[in-house]
Parts: C-alpha cells; structure tokens; sequence
C-alpha cells in the first residue's frame, strides 16, 4: 500500500474550482457541479468551506453557507472523501475544523440534504448529532419528481441545537 502523505486543511480559493470538482468526479456518489460553482464557494464563501490537501491535490471537500435571512443555521451543501482516504474520519474531521471557525461561531442548527444511497453522510451526520448530543431530524426535502434525470430524492437533515462549537 502506498504512504499516505500527510493532510492539510485550508479554505477553497477560486483557482482551486476545477481541481474541486475533479475531486467530486472520483469521489463519485454527490452531484459533480459546474467547476464554475467550485470557484464561486471558493471566492464568495470561503469562510464556510474546506479543502483537505495531501501533496496538493484535494482529497477532501466541504462547501457550506449560512443561510441568507436566518444566518444561524449552516447549509452544508456537500462532503466529499476521495475513495483514498475513506475510514480516517476526515469527513467528521472537516466539519468539526467549520464549526470551530469563527465564521461560525453563532451556528446553532446544521442543514444538509441526503440522498438515500448515500450512506456515507447518513453515518457522518448521525454519529456528528451523537457526538455532540444534538438531536438529528430527518424530514422530506426535495422529491426525486422535481429533478430532470432519475436523480435520487433529496432528505432534510436538520441537526440541533449546536452549542459544543461555540
Ligand atoms: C451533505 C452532502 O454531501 N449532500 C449531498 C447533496 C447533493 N446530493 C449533492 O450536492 O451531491
């Protein structure tokens, strides 16, 4: 097995958006979005975003934004672990690494959508509710229907309240 080179986090810039969604590609299971979109969370809303790096390529991602008009509650939109580096606990370790950012030091409510074959971040957002002794609410988002291409159903995680971070 190869050496596995140590990792370091960062925020996103802009320039990284193309190497972000190379990353979504071979992560595969999350929606690969434009690398356009990568480089507007890089640039607009870094603060909220992480880029996990080992020997410079991007083997972790977490995009995030507080959500306009009700700013305590943080969107995560998506994580994403290379196969590579799966069963380290970096997902859990990235979005510790937001909360603990004093962009979000006011956060009290986490938001995400899951898709149901997406077992990966069910595990991450349960055990993360768990361990810190917030309660995980799982209600319908967005219907398979409103999507054009046989694109799963969208869950709505809700995790709450958050004071651990704070
Ligand atoms: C938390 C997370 O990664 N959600 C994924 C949402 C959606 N399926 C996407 O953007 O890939």
């Amino acid at each position: 097995m190869a050496m596995k080179v140590d990792l370091s986090l960062r925020q996103p810039e802009a320039k990284d958006g193309s190497a972000i969604q190379q990353l979504l590609k071979e992560a595969g299971g999350l929606d690969v979005n434009s690398a356009y979109s990568y480089m507007l969370l890089g640039h607009y809303f870094k603060d909220t975003c992480l880029l996990a790096e080992s020997g410079g390529t991007p083997v972790g991602y977490v995009s995030a934004f507080r959500i306009p008009g009700d700013e305590r509650t943080l969107f995560v939109w998506q994580v994403a672990v290379h196969p590579t580096r799966r069963g380290e606990g970096l997902a859990r370790r990235m979005l510790a690494e937001l909360l603990r950012n004093p962009a979000c030091a006011d956060v009290s409510l986490i938001e995400a959508t899951v898709s149901p074959s997406n077992k990966a971040s069910h595990a991450l957002f349960q055990s993360f509710a768990r361990g810190i002794k917030a309660e995980l609410q799982i209600q319908d988002g967005y219907p398979a229907a409103w999507f054009p291409d046989g694109h799963e159903e969208e869950r709505l995680y809700r995790i709450g309240p958050i004071t651990t971070f704070a």
